[in-house]
């Protein structure tokens, strides 16, 4: 079987910035306006009313302090809390393929490779525009790539699925490489009127070029040691929209069309399933812990990743060994712990290990263990 190397990775990040004082103001804007409207029914006890949201809570209880969004007017419009992303001619680029575009543009340069090198594209994120034609195979003909391409969703451990499939694709020798792209709009699913999550996600690109190690010709590679995957269902993380919607009127614009969460739930047993993963993997690979020298971790909560890192380390880790980048660009879905890789990847020498580790809705949970070339 073929060695596979990491040689190249791109990130698109959208243009707007957004601080948790803008999604605040703009929400309790929106929890005035109801409390208002619904005065009366507040009043006759029929509806609960409205509570407002607070900076210093999103920022103390989950890391974050910004997001980037693909269209931050719609969402900080209190009469639409909703991204502004007009539809596009079938026979124009596709939003989603156009960031996918971006960062992949990245990764190939990094890996100083045409499209003329790449066999197979793989678009691998939580929110996907369409059921078809393959938003992968949009992204392969805008790159004049040859060969095959698809889509495949795992939520946010989209990333690390992908990166195993195109592993896999590689050692067997179906292709000398693949492009595996995470286009996520998460501003596009989520709820800018419940409390509980408004402030969770961000939106943004990453690419990741993967390929025969005998064939790289960058000199900045990381070595895939191995891949580990793991999913149990859960129902505490879902998101009921779907082809079947319209199928019953009842259900169409209810709140579960959009993405749902029992944060603490998650957290309480997420955690655990990820740092037993990544135990289990190390161990597999027989790799210490303490050998490792970085973890780029799914970017969903502060908290969530420093325990993580406890249970595996046992002891804190540092910024260097568990880097975050959730503080600027919130939760992206699969996208987090591939941008923790690209913008950190720089710090380890040579035959350093890292561990790339994704997980969330699901449950799923993905491992690639990595050496610097
Ligand atoms: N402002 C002020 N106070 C608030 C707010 C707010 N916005 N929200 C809640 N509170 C209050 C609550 O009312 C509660 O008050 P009280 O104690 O008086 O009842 C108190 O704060 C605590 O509330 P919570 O228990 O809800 O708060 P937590 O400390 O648990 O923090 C978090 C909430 C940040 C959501 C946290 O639970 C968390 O991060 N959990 C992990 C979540 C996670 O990892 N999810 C992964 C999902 S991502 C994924 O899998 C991909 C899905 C696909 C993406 C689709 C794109 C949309």
């Amino acid at each position: 079987m073929h060695k596979v190397v990491i040689s190249g990775t791109g990130l698109f990040t959208p243009p707007n910035a957004v601080g948790n004082d803008q999604v605040v103001e703009a929400f309790n804007a929106y929890v005035a306006r109801f409390n208002a409207e619904q005065a009366e029914a507040i009043a006759a006890g029929e509806v609960e009313p409205m509570v407002e949201s607070s900076a210093e809570f999103i920022e103390k209880a989950s890391g974050i302090r910004q997001r980037f969004l693909m269209d931050a007017d719609g969402v900080l419009d209190p009469a639409r809390m909703t991204p502004r992303l007009p539809e596009r001619d079938n026979e124009a680029l596709s939003i989603q393929a156009e960031m996918a575009v971006a960062a992949a543009r990245e990764a190939l340069a990094q890996a100083g490779r045409l499209a003329e090198d790449i066999d197979m594209v793989i678009v691998a994120c939580s929110n996907l525009p369409r059921p078809y034609p393959a938003l992968a195979i949009e992204v392969q003909q805008a790159l004049g790539i040859e060969g095959y391409a698809f889509d495949m969703n795992v939520a946010c451990s989209s990333a690390t699925f992908g990166i195993q499939a195109a592993v896999n694709a590689i050692q067997c020798g179906q292709a000398r490489a693949v492009l595996m792209v995470n286009p996520e709009i998460c501003s596009a699913h989520l709820n800018f009127r419940d409390r509980d999550s408004h402030f969770i996600f961000g939106d943004a690109c990453t690419a990741v070029l993967l390929e025969r190690a005998d064939e790289a010709v960058s000199a900045n590679v990381f070595e895939v040691l191995g891949t580990r995957l793991a999913t149990a269902f859960s129902n505490n993380i879902r998101n009921n929209f779907g082809f079947l919607n319209r199928c019953d009127e009842s259900g169409i614009g209810q709140p579960d069309r959009l993405f749902i969460q029992q944060g603490r739930k998650v957290f309480k047993e997420v955690c655990p399933m990820v740092g037993e993963h990544i135990v289990a993997h190390l161990e597999q690979l027989a790799i210490h812990p303490a050998d490792v020298s970085c973890f780029w971790l799914h970017q969903a909560n502060l908290a969530m990743n420093q325990l993580i890192a406890r249970r595996v380390l046992g002891r804190e880790a540092s910024s260097e060994e568990a880097p975050v980048i959730l503080d600027r660009y919130a939760n992206t879905s699969s996208a987090g712990s591939i941008i923790a890789f690209h913008l950190h990847k720089d710090r380890l020498g040579t035959n350093d290990m890292g561990v790339v580790c994704s997980f969330g809705a699901g449950y799923s949970v993905g491992s690639v263990v990595l050496k610097k070339g």
